[in-house]
């Protein structure tokens, strides 16, 4: 793995609804991500938030069913240039969150360094809705659908280029919350989706060890973007949109050491923790764990 990591934060909350997402970089800085990594011998530079300017400067405004859309675009466009200067410069880019429509930045930045850039959706939803499909308006339930090229112009064409990622390159885990026109949108595309049925099933050696084979014939290139939500909400409270029935900290722990070991992982990104809804930063220090382990830490 790349011994330079860039730490990015994108303190973002307007793809949702409820106030403090924004918080979430902060959060998790605070549980200890640049130590957790330095003693794992990285070289650690973390360059502080994408500028974001408050909600409370703008009048919430909705746009062909997209919740702050001039916003979400402002921000993305930043966080898109970041993280693609950092990836120019050799560093490994880890992102932390603010709400999921960050991706849609990330990505950006990302893909256009790879031929052919896989990417790893662990998390309760798809976020494959389009502003025609969302039953909410909120952007951060349509990311992995603009990163295919399907949605919205305005969405689609963040950083000047579209599509960013081919539909057979992504492989989403967690999900147990799909809205109709997201299931319709995973058949049409023939996206490949864990979950948590499946999961259930095969268990996670199996799902990450597939998942590792289909990404390396495939792919140049690795983006992992993790939403906490992807957890359990007994185990990850402070996220804004929680679905029982989710994953355990053990087995996303373990995924991420497979994911290590696999050196696959190229770009990767923690999302959705909710410093207000949380629980003493719990959730902070799961997603902390979760990159030491995604970075080569073992509890041996
Ligand atoms: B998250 C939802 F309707 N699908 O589109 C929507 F259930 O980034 C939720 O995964 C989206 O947290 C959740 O609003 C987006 C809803
Ligand atoms: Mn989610
Ligand atoms: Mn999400
Ligand atoms: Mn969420």
């Amino acid at each position: 793995m790349n011994k330079k990591i860039s730490i990015i934060g994108v303190p973002i909350d307007y793809g949702q609804s409820r106030r403090g997402v924004d918080m979430g970089p902060s959060a998790i800085r605070y549980a200890g991500v640049s130590d957790r990594l330095e003693k794992l011998n990285y070289v650690v530079n973390d360059l502080g938030d994408v500028p974001v300017t408050q909600l409370e400067q703008y009048k919430k405004k909705n746009t062909d069913n997209l919740n702050n859309l001039e916003q979400v675009i402002e921000i993305n466009e930043n966080v898109a240039k970041t993280v693609d200067q950092e990836m120019q410069n050799d560093y490994f880019p880890l992102i932390l969150g603010g709400d999921h429509s960050m991706a849609l930045g990330t990505i950006a930045g990302v893909a256009k360094h790879y031929q052919s850039l896989g990417v790893i959706w662990y998390d309760a939803h798809g976020d494959l809705n389009t502003n025609e499909t969302s039953p909410s308006g909120n952007i951060h339930g349509m990311p992995l659908a603009a990163t295919l090229g399907i949605g919205h112009d305005r969405l689609i064409n963040i950083y000047g280029y579209t599509p960013k990622v081919k539909p057979e390159n992504i492989v989403v885990i967690g999900a147990r919350d799909l809205d109709d026109g997201e299931k319709e949108l995973i058949k049409k595309e023939n996206i490949k989706v864990y979950t948590m049925h499946e999961i259930d099933r095969m268990g996670m050696p199996k799902v990450i060890e597939e998942t590792i084979s289909y990404l390396k014939e495939r792919t140049d290139g690795v983006h992992l973007s993790l939403d906490l939500d992807g957890l359990d909400p007994s185990e990850a409270p402070g996220v804004g949109t929680p679905v029982i029935g989710g994953l355990s900290y053990r087995e996303s722990r373990l995924a991420m050491e497979m994911l290590y070991e696999s050196n696959i992982v190229t770009s990767a990104e923690f999302v959705e923790v909710n410093p207000i809804l949380d629980e003493k930063n719990k959730t902070a220090r799961l997603a902390v764990g979760l990159i030491g382990s995604l970075f080569g830490e073992k509890l041996k």
